[in-house]
């Protein structure tokens, strides 16, 4: 999370979390590829000069690379995407096929789809700055137990001198930026919120649904920051954004994973909803805080998340494990 700031602008992006600072201030006037691909955003990665992989992943099937795309700093996350059922007949009768190996009643082939059967989805964040090259690196990380005092002594500072920008959530709010994906919108200022696909779905299919609520109220970092003020905006979100999604996505709440993140990607409250069964990255225990118990919790005790010890994950390269490591609290 943490990342400096570095005043860039304009840039291309497509999925996926960090803390942005480079982040493409689109325009619904503006012209490009628009969020259905095709169109112009065709050569923007013809220029692409690879410098490292950052990481990689065989069973994810992702790999994020670093390099520079018209001299400024870039990272490119591909993706292969999952196959879908509509798509299966088609591949069936318009593909070619290589035999591998045949034994017995086993055989293998390598299948050539068509083309638009075969995408790639890749999100571009350019210029990045070296926290995005960090964000993506494989890192070992180390869990934090963040105490209330932690938080007023280490945490809050360390987020406050970072000054992360939140530019990309403000194009949203303001239309500047992805309005048409907006699935629902609540416009009021104290309990109103945006909800809309999270960069690291595709929308192809609902098993990997994953949907983020960004509040209109601008001035919530976190979890930490919510007392029992809060619980109307929360319960708003919850039950709109259940409502949004049964809506357009005829998915049941029952079929939701509603949570927020500690420690967030970025200081501006935002809630995640994903489907139950799809392992987004960051929804386990250690990171993840169901929406229902943050509101028990703060009808319980409207000061818990003043209070409480906070259990985080960290990775290695993260300034804030630096200061909690120099306060002897790692
Ligand atoms: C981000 C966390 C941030 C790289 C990447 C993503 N959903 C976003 C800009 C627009 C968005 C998101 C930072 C940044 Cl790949 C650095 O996420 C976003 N739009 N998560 C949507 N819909």
């Amino acid at each position: 999370m943490a990342d400096h700031s570095t005043k860039r602008e304009n840039n291309v992006a497509a999925s996926d979390e960090l803390s942005p600072k480079a982040k493409k201030t689109k325009t619904e006037h503006e012209n490009d590829r628009g969020e259905n691909g095709n169109e112009s955003g065709k050569s923007v990665l013809s220029g692409f000069q690879t410098a490292s992989v950052l990481s990689d992943s065989a069973r994810e099937k992702t790999i994020f690379v670093h390099g520079k795309l018209a001299d400024q700093n870039a990272v490119v996350i591909l993706e292969k995407t999952p196959i879908r059922e509509e798509a299966l007949s088609e591949i069936f009768t318009a593909s070619t096929l290589e035999l591998d190996l045949r034994n017995d009643i086993y055989s293998t082939y390598r299948l050539l789809a068509p083309p638009h059967l075969n995408e790639i989805k890749a999100t571009v964040v350019c210029p990045a700055t070296d926290k995005h090259v960090k964000k993506y690196q494989r890192q070992e990380s180390f869990l934090v137990d963040e105490t209330a005092d932690d938080y007023e002594s280490i945490t809050l500072p360390f987020i406050q001198k970072q000054s992360f920008s939140v530019q990309w959530v403000y194009n949203i709010l303001e239309k500047k930026a992805e309005s048409e994906r907006i699935v629902f919108e609540d416009p009021d200022p104290m309990l109103g919120f945006v909800l809309l696909p999270d960069f690291k779905w595709d929308q192809k299919q609902v098993d990997n649904l994953y949907l983020i609520a960004i509040t209109h109220q601008r001035n919530i970092k976190s979890l930490r920051d919510l007392t029992l003020e809060h619980l109307p905006l929360l319960q708003n979100i919850l039950q709109k954004g259940k409502e949004a999604i049964l809506q357009r996505y005829s998915l049941p709440a029952s079929k939701l994973r509603i949570y927020l993140h500690y420690q967030p990607s970025y200081y501006h409250l935002h809630v995640h909803f994903t489907k139950l069964g799809y392992e987004a990255p960051g929804c386990g225990v250690e990171r993840a805080h169901l929406l229902t118990d943050v509101i028990q919790n703060l009808q319980s005790n409207p000061r818990f998340y003043k209070t409480r010890s906070l259990s985080f994950p960290l990775r290695a390269d993260d300034g804030l494990l630096s200061q909690f490591r120099e306060a002897g609290r790692l």
